[in-house]
């Protein structure tokens, strides 16, 4: 039972995803492994991106709240000594669980050759097509409508890959991901991932619909019964202090990795408010936990070190406000449980408020 418990824990925090992104010279990988991470360009810590930032080796991005989701950008598979069978070797394909052949124009060949050693390898891959608010709005100068632009390239696409099947394209933009077919591609992502590794992705991503919020929102629902239960097993350990303490980490941080994954950190806040041009960041202030979490840099380390017999439930309290009624006499499975569900649900609700604000679908 202990093992299955640990195992449980296990899944959700050790579960690692190497997402791969590769496509060509200036296709606009970087910017799509930024957006993906929810940073700007500028930001620290970001993909370099620009006409002349060309990428010269595998980088790896790790997600800047799950650091076992990462992104790797390849470098680009154009020019004529272009062999995909080295480039899969030298990019190390076994490492990634899937790839991401982005394109802003046609998809060359290169694209299909690297996509059919993919398969042979036993990977998937997907295609994007980026950079279409820019082909959106050059077709719209000439009045063809944002629909026409977008069927047009869906069957241009086709008709480069029609040597592969055709396979499905996304089309997005990386300086917006609500817009086009972001959605769709990670709902594809998901149904292709084993459970563990889609409430990775799931977690990871950002907020682009209010419909990605509710699958954040119950993957999170699903995880609290784990998180739940080790503390339970925990609680039966003969240290005295030391459930308590472990408890009260466990809640801060897990609360605090739901905060991240909602978007509820200034950084994603202000993105979004100046991507929608509307004030957000100030209104979800007025959420306690939110504060709370926001406050602390580091809450479970503080919480942890803050710990004596006496100061659990003050604690408890700063951090998740409704949890007054604790009884000192030490933390069950229930409270645990319940206090975490608590959380979770505050959290979505501040969520939602921002999502309705911010009028994303
Ligand atoms: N309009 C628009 N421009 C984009 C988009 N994505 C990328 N760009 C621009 O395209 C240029 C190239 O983007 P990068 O992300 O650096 O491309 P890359 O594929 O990483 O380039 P290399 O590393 O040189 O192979 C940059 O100037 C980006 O700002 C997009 O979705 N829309
Ligand atoms: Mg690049």
């Amino acid at each position: 039972m202990a093992d299955q418990q640990e195992e449980e824990v296990n899944r959700l925090e050790n579960v690692t995803l190497n997402i791969a992104v590769a496509g060509e010279n200036g296709a606009g990988k970087s910017s799509f492994v930024n957006a993906v991470r929810d940073l700007k360009d500028t930001d620290e810590g970001a993909a370099p991106t620009g006409v002349t930032e060309t990428t010269m080796e595998p980088t790896m991005y790790p997600h800047p709240t799950l650091p076992n989701v990462n992104l790797w950008d390849l470098p680009g598979v154009g020019g004529p000594d272009f062999k995909a069978e080295n480039y899969m070797t030298d990019v190390k394909y076994q490492n990634f669980d899937f790839f991401i052949i982005v394109s802003a124009g046609r998809f060359m060949e290169n694209d299909s050759m690297l996509a059919n050693k993919i398969k042979e390898n036993n990977k998937n891959v997907y295609f994007v097509r980026t950079k279409i608010d820019f082909d959106v709005t050059q077709e719209e100068k000439k009045g063809v409508t944002e629909e026409a632009t977008l069927q047009k390239i869906r069957n241009n696409c086709h008709e480069n890959l029609r040597t592969l099947g055709p396979p499905p394209v996304f089309l997005i933009t990386s300086s917006n991901l609500e817009r086009f077919d972001f959605p769709e591609l990670v709902n594809t992502l998901e149904r292709n991932l084993p459970n563990n590794k889609r409430d990775a992705l799931v977690m990871s991503l950002p907020v682009y619909s209010q419909q990605c919020l509710d699958q954040k929102y119950n993957t999170f629902k699903k995880a609290v019964w784990a998180v739940a239960i080790t503390s339970g097993a925990i609680a039966a350990a003969p240290v005295p202090g030391l459930s308590t303490a472990c408890d009260i980490a466990m809640i801060a941080s897990f609360l605090t990795k739901c905060y991240y994954s909602f978007g509820l950190n200034d950084k994603a806040l202000e993105r979004l408010s100046q991507r929608v041009n509307k004030p957000i960041l100030a209104m979800v202030r007025g959420s306690a936990l939110v504060r709370a979490i926001a406050e602390e840099s580091s809450l479970a380390t503080k919480v942890a070190a803050r710990l004596g017999a006496a100061g659990v439930i003050e604690t408890l309290c700063i951090f998740v406000p409704f949890a007054g009624n604790i009884a000192a006499a030490g933390i069950s499975f229930v409270t645990t449980r319940s206090v975490l569900l608590e959380g979770v649900n505050e959290l979505y609700s501040v969520a939602k408020r921002v999502i309705e604000m911010a009028e994303i679908n």
